[in-house]
């Protein structure tokens, strides 16, 4: 639903916002796109952006374009996936804002748009990389409907492409990229992982699953074990566990880190927060 915040100059108060947030979410709204920002913190709009991700609610919104290492509000906010703008060469824009909570980038020139009386135009900012990771979070949520803020921003960045943005990329977050540059394919992968491949004998258990091209590197997984329903999870900690090939991820275990291989017991793989 389109939700008007701004007056004809392109400005609005952060109770305007904030009444805005509380609308879509009172009326079943799922994702927010909010491409907008201020310069100062407002105590009502991160009051409503906090009730609408507990309400279930996943609130996305730019970075800012002031090329500077300050970020817009309500992007500041760590509550926010926040998102900063890469250009046609999939390096940082320069306008594009930097700081430790930028979650993520995604291409914001020359992006092909409507104009208010429908004509075509191709515009540039942050503002234009935001939709693209909120449209990407409404696929998500399309494979889980129940997704939240905090599992939607597992995906996203756990998905992310790293060091793909020249050399300021630097492995892993960096204040300039987030987690990387947004990749759907990978995150609807992630969000869609099952084990599908269980070879079990005395002594020696494998698991295999479908994974993205950059598991490898980003190591997304997580493999958990109870020996029995009633019990609870315990997360194997084992990196040399996991073995990467393309486009499928194994785990194996020869009963050397828990002795588990020998017994009955229930297996589960998870994303963990990107490392
Ligand atoms: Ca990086």
């Amino acid at each position: 639903m389109p939700i008007k915040v701004l007056d004809d100059w392109n400005t609005g108060f952060y109770s305007w916002w904030a009444q805005g947030i509380d609308f879509a979410v009172s009326n079943g709204c799922k994702i927010i796109n909010f491409s907008g920002g201020g310069t100062a913190y407002g105590q009502t709009v991160a009051r409503a952006i906090t009730n609408a991700i507990a309400h279930g609610v996943i609130f996305v919104t730019a970075a800012g374009n002031e090329g500077g290492n300050v970020l817009g509000f309500p992007g500041s906010l760590d509550a926010s996936i926040t998102v900063g703008a890469t250009d046609r060469n999939d390096q940082r824009a320069e306008f594009s804002d930097s700081g430790p909570q930028l979650d993520l980038v995604a291409p914001g020139e020359d992006i092909a748009t409507l104009g208010l009386d429908g004509e075509l135009w191709f515009d540039t900012g942050t503002s234009f990389s935001t939709p693209m990771v909120a449209g990407v979070c409404a696929l998500l949520a399309a494979v889980r409907p129940n997704l939240t803020q905090a599992e939607a921003l597992q995906l996203l960045c756990s998905g992310a492409e790293d060091q793909v943005g020249g050399i300021t990329d630097t492995p892993g977050f960096d204040t300039s990229h987030g987690w990387g540059r947004l990749n759907a394919y990978h995150s609807l992968l992630l969000a869609t992982t099952q084990v599908d491949q269980v070879r079990r004998t005395y002594n020696h258990v494998e698991l295999s699953w479908v994974s993205p091209a950059n598991a490898g590197s980003r190591q997304p997984y997580q493999v958990e074990y109870k020996s029995s329903l009633g019990s609870g999870w315990v997360p194997l900690t084992n990196p040399s566990a996991f073995r990467y090939e393309a486009g499928r991820t194994y785990w194996n275990d020869d009963g050397s880190e828990t002795g588990i291989a020998t017994s009955t017991g229930y297996f589960r793989v998870k994303l963990r927060p990107p490392q």
